[in-house]
């Protein structure tokens, strides 16, 4: 692709164009979570050298031991990279000074009452703002409201003095990351940019071009800011919106699973999604009211997100009635029940129990007086309600009065549990192939 001349407008552009093409330019990643320490490694593998700045002492050690604390990036990737010095990690921001690209990749959670938590990313910019200089460029990565580059970020860079698109660059560009997903890695995936100025688009896009496969530039910091937030909250509704279905199905009487199947034969015009018994993660369920927030303020009421997200909050209440149902046919009350919960991460095969519904069903049916276990391989203890429970053998199934699949992990053994159960409640159809009396679907 022939770039544009626009990055030969000015000496700092040009000079700063010419350390990126000529991978010169010192690499920066503030935030070495699943999106940074990603990120800092594919930059690395291009040849560029890469300073990866965590305010975690524990993450930069085990980064400069090149021992990988994200599940995908294997040490035998980080190691090496570590050793020919291509990246190290550090806790002390004023290595700025010696950068000429940063990419913020910091944690954007939402406080109690819904609205963004901009700690993070405020402490990043007043920290790397001491340190700033001519001639950088600044990408903020991190999942926020529409305006948050123009109007948070940028103002901290110009109390220098120095002016966007001229003296520096500054940038948007949504993380993508997947955790886990073997087909789709940062390297791959499509990476939409959009500057304050046609300049720091141009900048973004030849700075990821560098190591990425496949970048979409777009007019905008706002258009980049809300493409992550359409993707996300695109998914939110849609888990709603089945969710939803599964319980008018449930009380039709209707498999809700075999209509989602025969509906997703449809080869065009429809996308399956399946009922659970929650939102979790820490994606899908925050960044949809960073936009209401942000909407909000704007005057236009979020009506979509504010319903999904209420029909999604009702799901572990929904599972705890299927529960209650299914041991009241047993003649059996929850209170003092033994309950046994298959599964506990946010999603299958991962470690991460970020508001997972898991937690939410089970505090729910301690209150209601049973006695809860798990299983989970991946998550070997939890804090419930302040009280530690720890992963137990899935044989533990055999003595409950009830077995709930919350998460429908590869590893269990299905037959088995099917086998030792007294009673199972499947919130995921992960018994799909199995007709039994003992199993309640939702
Ligand atoms: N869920 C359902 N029904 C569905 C899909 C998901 O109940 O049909 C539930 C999951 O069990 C989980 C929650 O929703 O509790 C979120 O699941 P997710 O599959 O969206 O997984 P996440 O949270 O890891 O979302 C990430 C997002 N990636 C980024 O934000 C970069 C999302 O955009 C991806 O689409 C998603 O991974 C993915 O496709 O795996």
């Amino acid at each position: 692709m022939t770039e544009p001349q626009i990055l030969s407008t000015t000496a700092t552009a040009e000079i700063l164009a010419d350390k990126i093409r000529t991978k010169r330019a010192r690499v920066g990643i503030v935030g070495l979570g699943y999106v940074g320490l990603p990120l800092a490694v594919e930059f690395a593998k291009a040849g560029f050298t890469v300073t990866g700045i965590d305010i975690s002492e524990e993450k930069a050690r085990r980064v400069n031991a090149g021992d990988s604390y994200i599940g995908d990036i294997p040490s035998s990737v980080l190691a090496p990279l570590v050793e020919s010095g291509k990246l190290r990690a550090t806790t002390d921001f004023s290595a700025v000074l010696e950068l000429d690209t940063i990419n913020i990749c910091v944690p954007t959670p939402l406080r109690k009452t819904k609205d963004p938590d901009m700690s993070f990313i405020v402490s990043s910019c007043q920290e790397i703002a001491r340190h700033f200089h001519a001639g950088m460029l600044v990408i903020l990565e991190s999942t926020t409201y529409p305006g948050t580059t123009d109007e948070v970020v940028l103002p901290m860079l110009t109390k220098s003095g120095l002016v966007a698109g001229e003296d520096f660059y500054i940038c948007f560009s949504p993380e993508r990351v997947d955790p886990g997903n073997p087909k789709y890695q940062t390297s791959n995936i499509p990476k939409v940019v959009g500057g304050c100025t046609p300049a720091c688009t141009e900048m973004g896009r030849l700075f990821y071009a560098q190591a990425l496969e496949y970048v979409v530039p777009v007019s905008s910091t706002q258009v980049a800011e809300m493409v992550k937030l359409l993707e996300n909250t695109f998914r939110m509704i849609n888990i709603g919106l089945v969710n939803e279905i599964a319980m008018m199905c449930d009380r039709m009487g209707i498999n809700v699973w075999e209509v989602i199947d025969a509906a997703a034969t449809k080869p065009f015009g429809f996308m399956p999604f399946y009922p659970g018994p929650g939102l979790g993660g820490h994606c899908i369920p925050i960044d949809p009211f960073y936009l209401s927030w942000k909407t909000k303020q704007a005057g236009i009421e979020a009506r979509f997100i504010e319903l999904a997200g209420y029909i999604n909050g009702q799901m572990p209440h929904f599972v705890v009635d299927k529960i209650q149902n299914a041991l009241n046919d047993a003649a059996k009350p929850v209170n003092g029940s033994k309950i046994h919960i298959m599964g506990v991460a946010y999603k299958r095969d991962i470690d991460d129990v970020r508001e997972s519904p898991a937690l939410d069903v089970m505090m729910l049916l301690q209150r209601k007086g049973a006695t809860v276990t798990y299983s989970d391989p991946h998550v070997p203890s939890i804090k419930l309600e302040g009280l530690e429970l720890q992963s137990t053998p899935e044989s533990a199934a055999g003595d409950a009065d009830c077995v709930v699949i919350i998460t429908d992990h590869a590893a269990f053994d299905y037959p088995g549990l099917v086998e030792r159960a007294k009673l199972i409640v499947d919130t995921r159809n992960a018994l799909k192939k199995v007709s039994s009396a003992k199993i309640v679907r939702l």
